[in-house]
């Protein structure tokens, strides 16, 4: 029998070794379940061979199920993988390095032995994209760690880290780091050759006992994921599994995996969730950038301005382990914002999400400096002063005067022009804007915008930069606002218009918690502070006679509602207490200004609301592709997934979108356009896409094309 291409058999030493080798990540892609059946099976019928390890080619073991074959018809196998490796009468020894996830670790699971170097991560991420583990994973996981802990892997998706693996029962034996694994995994092979019964995760039940101390565990974590799972399927599906695992013999388990698996696999939240994965990815690539472009190395960097925006942008590098110099005139606004670092990272360490021993690691990554010449040696320096262009012009003129050739100039401007500040340099090729979203630390979302004369590189490396800290660096043109920041104003004007029609706050907040936000728009309004946009909407409106303000917005402001800092905004607060309370006080100031502005006020149906709030920021989306701003339609979904907390499960504006149908939109779209004029002006794209009957989120602007 021959080699599969993507599954070899080799023996060595009497042992059977089953590489997969299927790039990038080992996916168990055409060819390779059946691959590894057919070694298993050569190895089994080889009386050479006495035991057998499982191994990954390249950087991975096994990254799990190829997902992009999700949704799409493919024969049942006629044998599983799984159910073939735990049936082997030869023991089978799983070696992980990179990554075991999904079937990849179920695959381990099913196997008699499973070693990993201690960087190997393990999981099951299937909840992730709106499923769950298939391959007997929600079986055979809660016997070798026990329900408890299964569940919690199952429920959040995570990576387990070997070491931890190790410690929770999944792992038999941690390789030493550099230590060669397939070396090792033979040697241990040989070790456990001869023993007999073969230990198979199937047969062991002394775990699941926990369940039966403590029969309240499945309903504690059902209420304990209420509030993050609202209107999602697959994180109880998951908990059901694991208790069908506690409650069912093993095969008959296994039939309930299978049968609430194939509930999820074509569900709106799945293919959702699996079309957020692949935007993700594709929202990296930049077309016609050379894959070959020599990119400048960035081991060192500076920010400039050591407020909010700086401090946490310092955070970012300083947390993936990149030195950064923060650059102050005033030593005393940087003593403040080292001093807010260190509380930032302290509050971590308290909550236990951060380990001191890291933060002792990290605080001292960021260096204090108060000259331009101490930064000049940096290789990328970021730029997050005051949001004025003299001020930014400044800065950066002073930068092309420090700064080594060579140096990446960014700027974390969230409008400004880029051009404008490039021009404050002679090298306006090594500029581009970095737009963090606050919390910079935290936020996922990272706007690299290109300005007319950044050059290639430049983007390349700044979105290279932006996904080594982390982020999901997105493409972005030169407008104001961008491209996340300007498909949102629309939704922000229509929120405060029809509050100013007779929608109340706290009903459009209802309304879109219930879609799946986490916080209505007006309570993020208070917690952010309504005077922040207050100065926006003057600049704007100073800049555009056909602006439209928000009056009753701009009201509260001037009453000194500013939102939680001050006790009241759109809402009352208590003292010491986030939670917003309807106010009477508000409902009459929207009644008074409305009334002065002639607007009859009138009742909103729930749809209205939504549908008038996200149908003007698609509109908004599709002329930003058609002006070339963004690169494609998906990379407007990841923007609104990772900086403005879109629920994941409805897959992002453009998705959800086509879930209406792009002629709907069309149509509602010129309906409001002729009630309420132009700021609700069909763009071409919108119309385009809805007379060819096409999809919204396949749209991409023609330098993506
Ligand atoms: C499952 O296993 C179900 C089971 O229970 C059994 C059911 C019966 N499939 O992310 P990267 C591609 S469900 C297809 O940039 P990284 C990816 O699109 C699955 N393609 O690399 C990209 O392609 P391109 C459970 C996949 O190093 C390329 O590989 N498993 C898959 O930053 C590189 O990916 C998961 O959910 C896949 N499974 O991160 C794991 N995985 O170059 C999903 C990757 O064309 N994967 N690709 O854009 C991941 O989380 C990350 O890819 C991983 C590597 C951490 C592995």
């Amino acid at each position: 029998m021959s080699d599969s291409p993507v599954v070899r058999f080799e023996v060595e030493d009497g042992v059977g070794v089953i590489t997969v080798d299927y790039p990038p990540v080992n996916a168990l892609g055409p060819g390779v379940p059946e691959g590894i059946i057919a070694a298993v099976e050569r190895g089994e019928a080889d009386p050479a061979v006495r035991a057998m390890v499982l191994i990954g080619a390249g950087r991975s073991f096994i990254a799990g199920a190829d997902i992009r074959r999700f949704g799409t018809p493919r024969p049942k196998p006629a044998r599983r993988t799984y159910d073939v490796l735990d049936a082997s009468a030869k023991p089978v020894v799983a070696a992980i390095h990179g990554y075991a996830l999904g079937g990849g670790l179920e695959n381990a699971l099913a196997c008699h032995y499973r070693v990993a170097v201690p960087s190997a991560k393990l999981g099951l991420p299937e909840v992730l994209i709106g499923i769950l583990p298939g391959g007997g994973g929600t079986q055979r996981l809660p016997r070798l760690v026990g329900p408890k802990a299964a569940m919690e892997m199952i429920v959040s998706g995570r990576h387990a880290p070997a070491p931890e693996a190790k410690r929770l029962g999944i792992l038999d034996h941690l390789v030493e780091e550099g230590e060669d694994l397939r070396g090792a995994a033979i040697a241990y092979a040989k070790r456990v050759a001869d023993l007999r019964p073969l230990p198979r995760v199937r047969d062991r039940t002394e775990r699941l006992a926990e369940a039966a101390a403590d029969p309240g565990m499945f309903d504690a974590m059902r209420a304990a994921i209420a509030r993050k799972a609202r209107n999602q399927k697959a994180p109880y599906h998951c908990i059901a599994c694991v208790e069908a695992a506690v409650t069912q013999p093993f095969e008959e388990g296994l039939r309930t995996e299978r049968r609430l698996f194939e509930e999820l696999e074509n569900a709106d939240e799945a293919r959702a969730l699996r079309y957020a994965f692949f935007a993700e990815r594709e929202v990296a690539k930049i077309p016609g950038l050379p894959k070959d472009l020599p990119l400048p190395e960035i081991r060192s960097a500076a920010v400039v301005g050591a407020g909010t925006m700086g401090g946490g942008i310092a955070m970012s590098l300083a947390d993936h382990g990149i030195p950064v110099k923060l650059l102050d005139a005033s030593p005393e606004a940087l003593a403040k914002g080292l001093g807010r670092i260190r509380d930032n990272y302290a509050v971590s360490v308290k909550r236990g999400s951060l380990a001191q021993a890291d933060m002792d690691r990290r605080l001292p990554l960021i260096e204090p400096v108060e000259t331009y010449e101490a930064i000049a040696d940096c290789d990328v320096v970021i730029e997050a002063a005051f949001e004025q262009m003299p001020i930014k012009k400044e800065v950066f003129a002073r930068l092309d005067a420090a700064m080594k050739p060579g140096a990446l100039l960014l700027t974390n401007t969230s409008a400004l022009d880029i051009d404008a500040i490039a021009g404050a340099t002679k090298r306006p090729e090594m500029v581009a804007g970095a737009h963090f979203f606050a919390p910079a630390n935290v936020m996922k979302l990272l706007e690299v915008v290109e300005g007319a004369k950044t050059a290639p590189a430049t983007m390349a490396a700044a979105m290279k930069l932006g996904r080594a800290i982390g982020k999901i660096s997105a493409y972005a043109g030169n407008s104001d606002g961008f491209v996340a920041n300007r498909t949102r104003v629309p939704f922000n004007i229509e929120q405060g218009l029809m509050v100013e029609e007779g929608a109340l706050p706290e009903q459009i907040d209802r309304v879109m918690v219930e879609f799946g936000y986490p916080m209505g728009p007006f309570a993020v309004n208070d917690m952010s502070g309504l005077d922040v946009s207050y100065q926006t909407r003057k600049r704007r409106a100073a800049a555009d006679p056909n602006y439209r303000t928000l009056p009753i917005t701009d009201r509260l402001v001037e009453m000194g509602r500013k939102g939680q800092k001050t006790g009241a905004g759109w809402y009352r607060y208590e003292k010491g207490d986030r939670t917003p309370h309807p106010d009477p006080e508000v409902h009459r100031i929207i009644k008074e200004v409305a009334a002065g502005m002639g607007i009859e006020q009138r009742g909103f149906t729930d749809e209205e609301i939504l549908h008038r709030l996200l149908f003007s920021s698609v509109n908004e989306a599709c002329k930003i592709l058609e002006e070339g701003k963004a690169l494609r339609a998906s990379d407007i979904d990841v923007m609104w997934l990772n900086g403005f907390g879109f629920p994941r499960y409805r897959g992002g504006l453009m998705f959800w979108a086509d879930g209406i149908g792009a002629r709907e939109v069309y149509n509602r779209v010129s309906a409001w356009h002729q009630r309420y004029g132009a700021r609700w002006a069909p763009s071409a794209l919108l119309r385009e896409v809805a007379e060819s009957g096409g999809l919204l989120r396949e749209a991409k602007s023609a330098k993506a094309r």
